[in-house]
């Protein structure tokens, strides 16, 4: 259905730390983790005095986005699989189980059980999309190089982000059954172009005057540029609502313009931003979650300046 070729793709797993998730006020709550140094995050090192809070927010209960409790009748979660409707994988890694049938983070402990925000336990997968294109110095065109290596430097689309104010790249939950890249093209409709699929009709008047050249012509020209979409990280995201029994995942999908089609794009924020723009990379990025890796991944890919 899609070709998605794949270009860096880096996975971060249980050799790798997660520092988002650890040591503060659960969000959206007064629940405090139970405090987790460095050297006590693998599940491997004896932690004997660990004893973490539980918690999972009273919005996740009984959604059609959320799990039922473990042990409720009739669920019973093929893990580290993929059904068809709900992807329980974790990239290519296969994570835990406990004796009392809770999955278990991959990368290790959090400070929390339950499942926070998050609506499934064990991995919740989302995609993210990492729109690029060269920085060019508007007199001449020309790609603007990094003075030390001669890289050319490349811009992103960002977002910030509603619940935190930090800025991220767009990105969300997949729905069911649905591909990473319908998520991701979803999600920078919704966040980047302030605009549901519900009102991506080709008689609306918002979006044609959005776009130059007609909705239609751009409407083509940004599913291509899509279906040209390489995956440059798929795996654990370090997002501060983990928790020891339920996780973040990702696919992260570079979309790169090489000049012509984003400019004539007028983003708006939408959904759960507040703001977007085009942000240069640079090593000093700061970013949401570990979305700095992806964009880095990309930075990579495209040969750029990182
Ligand atoms: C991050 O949270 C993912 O990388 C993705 O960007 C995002 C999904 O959560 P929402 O933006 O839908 O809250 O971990």
């Amino acid at each position: 259905m899609f070709q998605v070729s794949s270009g860096i793709v880096k996975q971060v797993f249980s050799s790798n730390m997660h520092y988002k998730c650890r040591n503060d006020v659960y969000p959206g709550s007064k629940i405090s983790r139970f405090f987790v140094p460095d050297d006590k995050v693998q599940w491997s090192v004896h932690y004997d005095e660990y004893q973490p809070p539980t918690y999972t927010a009273n919005a996740v209960f009984g959604k059609p986005w959320s799990d039922p409790e473990i042990g409720s009748d009739g669920f019973n979660p093929s893990w580290n699989t993929n059904d068809g409707k709900i992807d329980r994988t974790c990239g290519s890694h296969k994570y835990e189980i406990d004796c009392e049938g809770f999955p278990i983070n991959p990368v290790g402990r959090t400070g929390l059980k339950g499942r926070g925000l998050l609506g499934r336990w064990g991995p919740n997968c989302a995609a993210d999309c990492i729109v690029t294109r060269w920085k060019r110095n508007f007199s001449n065109n020309e790609i603007i190089c990094n003075s030390e290596t001669n890289k050319g430097v490349i811009e992103f689309v960002a977002i910030k982000r509603r619940d935190c104010g930090e800025w991220a790249i767009p990105g969300g939950f997949a729905d069911q059954n649905e591909h990473f890249m319908e998520t991701v093209k979803r999600e920078f409709f919704e966040e980047a172009l302030s605009h549901t699929p519900s009102v991506l009709h080709k008689d609306n008047v918002e979006i044609k005057e959005q776009f130059e050249g007609g909705e239609e012509v751009m409407r083509k020209l940004i599913d291509n540029a899509f279906a040209n979409g390489k995956l440059v990280y798929s795996g654990y995201v370090d997002d501060r609502r983990n928790t020891d029994q339920a996780w973040i995942t990702t696919n992260a999908v570079n979309v790169h313009d090489n000049g012509v089609l984003f400019n004539s794009v007028v983003f708006k924020a939408g959904d759960d931003a507040v703001d977007v723009k085009w942000m240069e990379v640079d090593r000093n990025l700061e970013l949401y979650a570990n979305h700095k890796t992806f964009v880095m991944a990309t930075a990579e890919l495209l040969g750029a300046y990182v």
